[in-house]
C-alpha cells in the first residue's frame, strides 16, 4: 500500500551556506522520497513564512531546528498512514495542522518539505520518473513534447550581487525555436563570452548568489550594454537567436513611494519608472520584465502591462507570490501576463498547482523558478516539465546547484526523445 509509514527531517546547508530543511517520506512498501527546500535572499511579504530559529548561538540565527522539529514531532504523527497518492489530502492535512493563512505556525519550509517528499515518494511508488508522474496526475499540458525554454541570469545585482547594481537579475533568453540542449549551449557560450567582455573592461570580480557575474558598473543600463557586447562577440544574433530580460526586484530600491536607482540622481516616481522601462524596451527589446514595480502598486502594474505587454512578458513574482488570491486580483486588474511559479511561496504542491491552473486559464505564460538559496535537489526541473511550463528560471549555467537542474533537463529531454 502507498501509505506513509515514516517521515523524518534534518537540517542541511543550501548553496549560500545557510541552513535549510530536508525531509524524507517513507511508505509502508519501502518506497521513499527526499526533498529539500530552497530559500530566498529577500522573501516577499506575501509568501508562506519560512521559520528560522533566531538562536544567535547557531548559524547566526539562521538555523532551522524548529522547523525540523515541527516535521519530526508534529507533522510526522499527523500524516502517518495517509495514502501518499492523494496529494490533495496530504496537503490539506498539512494546511489544517498549521491553521494560519501564511503557514507561520509550523513554517512554510517544514510544510513544503513534506509535501514535496510525499510527491516524490508517490512517483517512486508508481515507478515513474517525477516529471511523468506530475504530468499524468495533473494533466496541465496535453503532451510532453517540448521542454520549457531556459532563461539564464548572467548578471546578478540587488540582494544577490556585490552591492553595485540595483536591478537583481539580467537575463539572456534564447529563442523558443531552439530545442532545450541547443538553448543551454547558447546560454553557456554567452555566459563565457560575458566573462571575457567584463575582463576586458576590468569589471569582473566575482559571481553572485545565482552564479551570474556581479561586476562593478556605473549604471544598470551599462549591464545591458555589456550583455549586448557579449552577444555580439558570439555567432548569435541579438533579437533573432537571443533576447534580453530583467528581474528588477523593485522592492529592493523602493522607499516611501519612490524608486532610487543609480541610473539617475533623483528618485523615480512610479510613472517615471514605467517611462524609463519603455525607454529600455525601445533600446533593448525586453523579452521579459519581472517585478518592475513594488508589489502593492496595483495601478502601476496595470499601466505597465497596458504600455508594454504587447511584446514583453510582464512577470509577477513578489506581486503574485504564487498565491491564488493575488493571482485572481492580478487577472481581474490586468496587472501582468506571466507568472513566476515558486512552490515555496505557496507552501504545498497542491496550492501551487491551483495557482498554475488559474494562470493558464487566464492565458498567462508560466515560468517555473528556483530560489537564490538552492540545493542540489532537482525537483523544480521535473516540476517545470510535468506542468508544461513555458520557461524555466534556474540562474546562470554555472555553480553546482544551478547546473544540477540544467543537467536534469538534459536527461529528461533525451528520455522524452527516446520514448517519442
Ligand atoms: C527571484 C528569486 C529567484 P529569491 O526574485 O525571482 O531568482 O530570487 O529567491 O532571492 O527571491
Ligand atoms: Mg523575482
Amino acid at each position: 500500500m502507498s501509505k506513509i509509514a515514516n517521515v523524518f527531517s534534518r537540517e542541511i546547508l543550501d548553496s549560500r551556506g545557510y541552513p535549510t530543511v530536508e525531509t524524507t517520506v517513507v511508505l509502508s512498501t519501502g518506497h521513499h522520497g527526499t526533498a529539500s527546500v530552497p530559500s530566498s535572499a529577500a522573501s516577499g511579504k506575501y509568501e508562506a513564512v519560512e521559520i528560522r530559529d533566531h538562536d544567535l548561538g547557531r548559524f547566526n540565527g539562521y538555523g532551522v531546528l524548529t522547523a525540523v522539529a515541527n516535521v519530526n514531532q508534529k507533522i510526522a504523527p499527523a500524516v502517518k498512514n495517509l495514502d501518499v497518492t492523494s496529494q490533495t489530502k496530504l496537503d490539506q492535512r498539512l494546511i489544517d495542522l498549521d491553521g494560519t493563512a501564511n503557514k507561520a505556525l509550523l513554517g512554510g519550509n517544514a510544510i513544503l518539505s513534506v509535501s514535496l517528499a510525499g510527491l516524490k515518494a508517490a512517483a517512486s511508488f508508481f515507478n515513474l520518473p517525477l516529471y511523468r508522474y506530475i504530468f499524468q496526475k495533473y494533466r496541465l499540458t496535453p503532451k510532453l513534447a517540448k521542454l520549457p525554454s531556459p532563461t539564464f541570469n548572467i548578471i546578478n545585482g540587488g540582494a544577490h550581487g556585490a552591492g553595485n547594481l540595483d536591478f537583481q537579475e539580467f537575463h539572456i533568453i534564447p529563442s523558443v525555436r531552439f530545442p532545450y540542449h541547443t538553448a543551454l549551449q547558447i546560454g553557456e557560450e554567452i555566459y563565457q563570452a560575458l566573462k571575457h567582455t567584463l575582463k576586458n573592461r576590468d569589471a569582473i570580480h566575482s559571481v553572485g548568489d545565482e552564479g551570474g557575474f556581479a561586476p562593478n558598473l556605473f549604471t544598470n543600463m551599462d549591464a545591458l550594454e555589456v550583455m549586448m557586447e557579449a552577444i555580439d562577440s558570439t555567432a548569435y544574433k541579438f533579437a533573432q537567436d537571443v533576447f534580453l530580460g530583467l528581474d528588477v526586484a523593485a522592492t529592493f530600491f523602493y522607499q516611501n513611494g519612490h524608486y532610487q536607482i543609480k541610473d539617475r540622481a533623483q528618485p523615480f516616481s512610479g510613472g517615471e519608472l514605467i517611462d524609463y522601462y519603455s525607454q529600455l524596451n525601445r533600446q533593448y527589446r525586453l523579452f521579459s520584465l519581472e517585478d518592475a514595480l513594488a508589489p502593492d502598486d496595483w495601478d502601476g502594474w496595470a499601466k505597465l502591462t497596458n504600455d508594454l505587454a504587447e511584446d514583453t512578458l510582464i512577470v509577477g513574482d513578489d506581486l503574485l507570490s504564487t498565491n491564488a488570491h493575488r493571482v485572481k486580483k492580478a487577472i481581474e486588474t490586468h496587472a501582468c501576463n506571466a507568472i513566476l511559479v515558486k512552490p515555496n511561496q505557496a507552501g504545498t504542491v497542491s496550492e501551487t498547482i491551483s495557482v498554475i491552473k488559474l494562470a493558464k486559464t487566464a492565458g498567462w505564460k508560466i515560468i517555473a523558478s528556483h530560489r537564490s538559496g538552492e540545493t542540489n535537489d532537482t525537483f523544480i526541473a521535473d516540476f517545470a516539465v510535468g506542468i508544461g511550463a513555458d520557461y524555466t528560471k534556474f540562474g546562470a549555467p554555472a555553480r553546482g546547484e544551478r547546473v544540477a537542474k540544467y543537467n536534469r533537463l538534459l536527461a529528461i529531454e533525451s528520455e522524452i526523445n527516446l520514448i517519442k
